[in-house]
């Protein structure tokens, strides 16, 4: 038989660092109480959660590869919205996003989510804050907590 790893989602004295941004701040507000109550839930303890809001979502990157690099943190998150409608340089904005967060994972081995709404607009993003499509923060925070633990797994097999 094969061993097989599977993550677990007991996240007791698990570090977590979030970076959210301040852009769409109504959204992105939404995301962070999302992602907290699902490492809660996780059994995240308050005290092993920093978060830390930046102007916006070209800003997260900078900011997760700080908590990836800090020794501290287990698993970062990034939260932010990217809202087509409002910008003109929403490629550049979530591209930046999207390619930084992913580079800080593969660069330093900490995972580092990518809770990042990119939308047409913003009933959209609204929808999948806590509207009818769920919580993109909440489904980011159980990632976070399912990677770190496959990670562990993986690591020590
Ligand atoms: N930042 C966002 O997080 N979402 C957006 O929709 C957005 N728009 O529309 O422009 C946005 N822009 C700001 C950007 O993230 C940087 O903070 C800014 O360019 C300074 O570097």
């Amino acid at each position: 038989m094969p061993k097989e790893l599977r993550g677990d989602m007991n996240a007791q004295g698990l570090r977590v660092g979030i970076a959210v941004a301040r852009f769409n701040e109504v959204i992105t507000k939404q995301l962070l109480d999302g992602a907290l109550e699902a490492l809660a839930r996780c059994g995240v303890r308050d005290n092993d959660i920093t978060v830390a809001w930046v102007p916006g979502s070209f800003e997260l990157p900078v900011v997760a590869r700080a908590f990836a690099k800090s020794g501290r943190c287990d698993a970062v998150i990034c939260l932010g919205a990217v809202i087509r409608g409002e910008t003109t340089h929403y490629d550049m904005v979530a591209g930046q996003a999207q390619g930084g967060a992913g580079a800080v994972s593969l660069d330093t081995g900490v995972p580092t989510i990518f809770g990042v709404l990119t939308t047409e607009n913003i009933e959209q993003a609204l929808n999948r804050a806590g509207g009818k499509s769920g919580n993109i923060g909440t489904n980011a925070a159980l990632a976070a907590v399912e990677t770190a633990s496959v990670l562990a797994a993986v690591n020590t097999a």
